[in-house]
């Protein structure tokens, strides 16, 4: 696919997706989102990639999903075309995908950020779910995540009233792994995309797998569930080598095994 929308490269093991609607503020309109699902789903099937990072321009990861898009949709034609669905990709994905947010990240932006496993923000990012202005409400998961980011009193607020939140809140609220100097951020986020995907893949994935397992589980389970997963590592070749390079005072070489 040739694609548009976004630019798309691969760095020895880490693929980085970048937005690039200038002209819209990287609105997200239908063929942005088959770009980056099919961007994504390369990466997830390419057993040499490792890890990947989506960001946007240093004025806007995203501005929401494309109002002009979407303006004249029925009924009918969202809930049959199962609108938004196709973003589900983000979610879903086994690799582990990091958001590098510059500028504003709104409405479907904020959504698309919050799908990642984490957000690196620069000091000029703007968070916010102004979907009400519009006469709607956040519709890609939203009122769900960024609650169980921030909290219901800042999700509450930030959804009935539009109001945006800056890097060094998001940070605060825990809604942001952490904020670095907007001309550090992509070095920072492609950074810790390569030492993710240096580690052991099906160890990251299993580790990514548990964590998400919080979202959806009771704690009681969710530590069983995670005790599972510890066990089955010990049938991995690369436990073996992590903690024999351990012992030997050496770098472990991990093989995805
Ligand atoms: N859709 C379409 N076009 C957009 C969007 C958008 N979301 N945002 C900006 N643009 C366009 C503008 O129309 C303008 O185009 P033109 O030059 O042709 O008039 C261009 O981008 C530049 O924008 P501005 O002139 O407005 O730039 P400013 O710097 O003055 O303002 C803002 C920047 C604050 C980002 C402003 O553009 C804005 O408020 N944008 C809309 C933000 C918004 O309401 N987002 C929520 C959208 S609804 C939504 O996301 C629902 C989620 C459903 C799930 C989606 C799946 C992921």
């Amino acid at each position: 696919m040739a694609y548009e929308t976004i630019l798309y490269e691969t760095r020895g093991k880490v693929a980085l997706i970048t937005l690039n609607r200038p002209k819209a503020m990287n609105a997200l309109n239908a063929q942005l989102i088959a770009e980056v699902t099919d961007a994504l789903t390369h990466v997830e099937q390419d057993p040499k990639l490792g890890a990947s990072v989506i960001t946007g321009s240093d004025k806007a990861f995203a501005a929401g999903a494309d109002i002009k898009e979407m303006a004249s949709l029925d009924f009918v034609q969202a809930y049959v075309g199962d609108f938004i669905s196709p973003w589900d990709r983000v979610g879903q994905m086994r690799k582990p995908v990091i958001a590098a947010v510059a500028g504003y990240a709104l409405g479907g932006g904020c959504e698309l950020a919050m799908m990642c496993d984490f957000i690196i923000a620069a000091e000029s990012a703007k968070f916010g779910q102004p979907e009400i202005t519009l006469g709607v409400m956040p519709g890609a998961g939203g009122t769900q995540r960024l609650t169980r980011f921030v909290g219901k009193s800042k999700a509450m607020e930030m959804v009935l009233t539009g109001r945006l939140m800056k890097a060094d809140e998001a940070e605060r609220s825990g809604l942001v792994s952490r904020v670095v100097p907007s001309d550090e951020l992509i070095g920072e986020a492609l950074a810790a995309a390569e030492k993710i995907a240096d580690f052991s893949q099906p160890i990251v994935m299993m580790a990514k797998e548990s964590v998400n397992r919080s979202y959806e589980t009771t704690l009681a389970e969710g530590v069983r569930f995670e005790r599972r997963l510890f066990h089955a590592m010990f049938g991995t070749e690369d436990q073996k080598e992590g903690m024999d390079a351990f012992v030997d005072k050496r770098t472990p070489q991990f093989k995805n095994r």
